[in-house]
């Protein structure tokens, strides 16, 4: 029987406890292998002294995990190497922060041969195998290099940056060799899917045929953009529980009247939160009218602790939001809460639904599942305003938001003015259609329009078209 195999760098299923922190990605996920009896691989997130291929085996929530254990050297060069501190910052055209080490590539490789042969005696011959993210590219390379013929696809959650951006990686074109193992290769937007087909074309001499069939390196691939929702149906059902009623209730209270503009991400140097604060700034600074009326909540959770340029960003968040705070805060009144604790998934709910407006302004992002959960969550007679950047994959599909340019501190700030004084029919009007696009192209859509695509052979397609 064929069963879906995950493959990722972590693996999280939600417990069988209940709601958890766990996100709309891992319930998805977690559905769809509960359904086909499948398996998620991936680390376990420990380390070990030395690396044994032993594999831990549990059901959680239903699905069955399989779990590796790593050695520090692998933590260090794959993950806070290779992954966070070369790959990351590149996709994310931070050219400045990317910091390449041979031997992060040579960890990155090791890493990624480990997964395909601990993988390898688990795969059964009619399995079809999802590998997930950034962290595992070259993996599909090393599994066919074991021989193994099963369908395997990947997806890569993160934007795919432009060709000239791409070419300041050393070995770039193994890199992009390696994603031709691959049956499917799926990206969150059409713009990345271009911005790979041009490099396929220029650097790697592929030839693009119908249905985004891609010849390159001798081996045909299907490239094809699947946009990421999140689980609509599930926070339909988290937003109604006692908890996010609790929280929704305990916001009103503390707003005391002022609206409240609402930030919640990754504390991670592509969400653009200094150049947000900068906006708010310049709205404070500009509008002294919106003194007392107004706050900012920004809710960072802490993330990568151990990389350096997150380290160096929470320290410059902390004396940006210090320096607001010093000199617009009077007695009665704060401009900018700054909460770095992470929050329950059913908390969050209740926190984006007593927003007046949802600020979502990465400098670049693969999707932005906030701006999902923000629209999901309003109040369909009153709803809040989405103000998102043009960066977000999501502004592809969500342009009844006001879209913005993150960098553009005084465009923020007019679109913060803008949301404010929105009247309700407009407001209206533009949930009403955030929401459909929300509901419609929700998490389930892009698993099984992936795993259809992921099915169905090459010539099969080219003889339906
Ligand atoms: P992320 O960079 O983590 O994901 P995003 O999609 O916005 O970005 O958020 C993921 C989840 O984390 C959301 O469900 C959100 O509720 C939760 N979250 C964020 N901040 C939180 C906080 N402070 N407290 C509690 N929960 C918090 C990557 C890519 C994205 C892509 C996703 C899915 O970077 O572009 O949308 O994968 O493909």
């Amino acid at each position: 029987m064929s069963r879906l195999i995950v493959v990722s760098n972590r693996v999280n299923p939600p417990a069988d406890t209940g709601v958890g922190t766990t996100g709309g990605l891992a319930m998805a996920l977690s559905a769809a292998l509960r359904e086909d009896k499948g398996l998620w691989f991936g680390w376990s997130g420990n380390t070990v002294e030395e690396y044994t291929g032993h594999i831990s085996m549990q059901v959680v929530g239903g699905v069955t995990v399989a779990l590796l254990d790593l050695e520090a050297q692998d933590e260090n060069e794959y993950y806070n190497g290779y992954a966070n501190r070369t790959l990351w910052p590149l996709f994310h055209y931070r050219t400045d922060l990317v910091n390449y080490e041979r031997s992060f590539d040579e960890g990155y490789e090791r890493v990624n041969i480990r997964f395909a042969e601990t993988l390898l005696p688990l795969i059964g011959p009619d399995d079809i195998i999802w590998v997930q993210d950034y962290h595992l590219i070259p993996l599909g390379r090393e599994l066919r290099r074991r021989g193994v013929k099963n369908r395997i696809g990947f997806f890569l959650h993160i934007p795919w940056p432009a060709r000239r951006v791409l070419s300041t990686l050393p070995r770039h074109n193994e890199l992009v060799e390696s994603l031709f193992s691959y049956d499917l290769i799926g990206f969150q937007t059409g713009e990345d899917t271009e911005a790979f087909l041009d490099y396929a074309q220029h650097d790697a001499n592929a030839e693009v045929c119908e249905d985004g069939v891609v010849k390159a390196f001798g081996n045909r691939s299907r490239v094809k953009a699947f946009p990421i929702g999140i689980d609509a149906a599930d926070f339909a059902t988290t937003l109604k529980s006692d908890k996010a009623e609790d929280y929704r209730k305990l916001m009103v209270k503390s707003q005391d009247g002022r609206k409240m503009i609402l930030g919640v991400d990754r504390l991670d140097y592509s969400k653009g939160l200094e150049e947000r604060f900068s906006a708010y700034e310049t709205l404070l600074d500009k509008y002294p009218d919106l003194h007392g009326e107004l706050f900012l909540l920004q809710i960072a959770t802490r993330s990568r602790d151990s990389v350096d340029a997150y380290q160096d960003l929470r320290a410059r968040l902390d004396t940006i939001s210090g320096q607001i705070n010093g000199a617009y805060a009077t007695v009665d009144w704060v401009p900018l809460r700054y909460v770095n604790r992470p929050y329950r998934r059913d908390e969050l709910a209740g926190i984006y639904r007593a927003a007046h407006i949802g600020l979502v302004t990465p400098l670049r992002d693969g999707m932005n599942l906030v701006a999902k959960e923000f629209v999901a969550a309003q109040d369909a007679a009153n709803p809040g305003v989405l103000i998102l950047s043009e960066f977000a994959g999501a502004a592809e599909t969500m342009k009844e938001a006001l879209i913005v340019n993150p960098l553009s501190r005084e465009d923020v700030a007019e679109a913060i003015r803008q949301g404010l004084n929105m009247p309700l029919k407009q407001r209206k009007a533009r949930w009403e259609a955030l929401m459909e696009n929300v509901e419609t192209n929700d998490v389930s859509r892009w698993r099984d329009s992936f795993v259809e695509m992921l099915k169905t052979p090459i010539a099969e397609l080219a003889e339906a078209g």
